[in-house]
Formats: C-alpha cells, sequence, structure tokens
C-alpha cells in the first residue's frame, strides 16, 4: 500500500521549489496516480508498447524512472526477450527506493537502476526509450539535445514513449486547467493542497504545446510522431525513428 500524499497539506510561509526529495518519494505512488490523469493506464500501455517494439540483444531505458512503475511495465510487456532495461533516475530518494521496488518485482529481464542525469549518459543499441512525464522537468534548452541523443541511439524502427503535461496556445488551456483542477479535487486535494503545489512547480515544470513537441521531435531525427492518449492536459506521444 502507498502512503498518502500530504507534502502540501499543511499551509508554508514559503513554498519551496518542488523537489524529488524522500518526502516526495515516500508518497510518490500516490502522488502520481491522484494528479495524472490517465496515469496507471499509460504506464501498461508502455508495456504492451514494449512488446511490440522491443527487440531482443538491445536495451530499453527508462528515462526519469522515480520508482521504475514504467520499467516493470516494459519487463513485463517484453516477457522473456534477451533486453537489458536501463532506468535512471537522478533523485537518490527514488532510486534507492526503485532498486528495492525492482528486487520485488518478478519479471525475468535485468533492470540495471542508475543515479544520475539522463543528459549525461549514453544511449546505445536502444529498441525502446521512455520519457512518462520527465522531459517537463528538463531545461527547455537541453530537451533538443537530449532527444537527438536519444533518436541516435536508437536502432531503425525503434520508438520512444513521450508523455507530458501539455501547454495549449488559446481558450483550450482554461477549459482543461478548470477540468483538470476538478480531477484533483475529485482525488481528495484541498484548494490549499492544488495551490501550494502549482506555486511549487512554476518554473520547475515547463509544459510545451503539441506542436511544439511535434516539430522538436522531428528535428530530433524521429520520423513518426503519434500523438495516442490525452486525458485533459496529459498527453503521450509515440516517436518511431
Ligand atoms: C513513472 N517516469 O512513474 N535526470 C534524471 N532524472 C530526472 C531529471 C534528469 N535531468 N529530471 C527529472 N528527473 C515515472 C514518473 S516523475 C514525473 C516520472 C512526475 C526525474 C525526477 O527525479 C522524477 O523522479 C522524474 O524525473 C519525474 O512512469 O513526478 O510528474
Amino acid at each position: 500500500m502507498s502512503n498518502r500524499d500530504r507534502v502540501f497539506t499543511r499551509q508554508q510561509e514559503q513554498i519551496a521549489a518542488f523537489a524529488f526529495d524522500d518526502a516526495v518519494a515516500r508518497v510518490f505512488p500516490d502522488m502520481i496516480q491522484r494528479s495524472v490523469p490517465g496515469y496507471s493506464m499509460v504506464v501498461s500501455m508502455i508495456g504492451l508498447i514494449a512488446e511490440r517494439y522491443a527487440q531482443s540483444g538491445t536495451q530499453l531505458y527508462d528515462l526519469g524512472s522515480s520508482l521504475g512503475a514504467t520499467a516493470i511495465a516494459m519487463r513485463h510487456g517484453i516477457g522473456e526477450r534477451d533486453c537489458r532495461i536501463v532506468a535512471i533516475d537522478n533523485s537518490e530518494a527514488m532510486v534507492s527506493r526503485c532498486r528495492q521496488v525492482i528486487a520485488n518485482d518478478n519479471g525475468l529481464a535485468t533492470v540495471d537502476v542508475i543515479c544520475g542525469d539522463i543528459r549525461e549518459i549514453a544511449i546505445e543499441n536502444a529498441s525502446m526509450a521512455a520519457l512518462n512525464f520527465t522531459l517537463q522537468f528538463v531545461p527547455v534548452d537541453d530537451r533538443l539535445p537530449l532527444l537527438k541523443k536519444i533518436c541516435d541511439g536508437l536502432c531503425p524502427g525503434g520508438a520512444l514513449v513521450l508523455s507530458e503535461k501539455l501547454a495549449f496556445p488559446d481558450a483550450h488551456q482554461d477549459i482543461l486547467d478548470t477540468l483538470y483542477y476538478d480531477y484533483k479535487r475529485a482525488n481528495g486535494y484541498s484548494e490549499l493542497e492544488v495551490s501550494q503545489k502549482r506555486t511549487a512547480l512554476e518554473n520547475v515544470l515547463i509544459p510545451e504545446t503539441l506542436s511544439e513537441h511535434r516539430a522538436r521531435l522531428l528535428e530530433a531525427g524521429f520520423t513518426h510522431v503519434v500523438p495516442w492518449y490525452q486525458g485533459f492536459n496529459f498527453c503521450s506521444l509515440l516517436a518511431v525513428r
């Protein structure tokens, strides 16, 4: 059972920038489940996408793995295929918990959990990579070089799943924001929690529009960019090399 997310329950004098620290890692499954519409469905579909795209003798990358939910979905999707999965996150609190989660999982493929920055690791001989709600935390100027590196590290026909919170250029922003805050309230978050978390995430989570993501993925070298999920202002794209 996951611990209940109470990180923003109490009124804070000064709201510090959001960080993936121990307090967040402790409650992360509950936090992401109640904060990202469709999160569980997206993770389980990544398992299905892995089943289709993973090639034996290659590597699969879970970039910004948190507690390893996506790595585990890929691990079960590929079954007995001879693949190595690399799960990487730069939060030590996440990585140490992720190692326990992976150790308790009964999937077959090797999963190496690495504490490091996804902008700095090599991506090699990959048939699949996932940036499941991670790119939004990477500084905007670093996004294109990262996507180029991923595309270059994928074998032909390899795929990247990119899931993100979106920004909208028009009135859709207000409509979807309103529905999104309804979603958070319906999941038990108070007005105070919603507003304090929103402040903490300013300048930390930087959403972009679907056209910005599409243009950047094509510039990075991907051949096809296929949006396959949207739940209010959250989406997931499949980019095929
Ligand atoms: C899931 N994918 O459950 N290098 C490495 N990790 C990073 C970096 C970076 N530069 N920037 C952020 N992170 C997961 C959920 S959460 C999404 C991903 C969310 C890590 C950060 O430490 C955090 O664990 C993760 O990216 C983002 O499918 O909380 O909305």
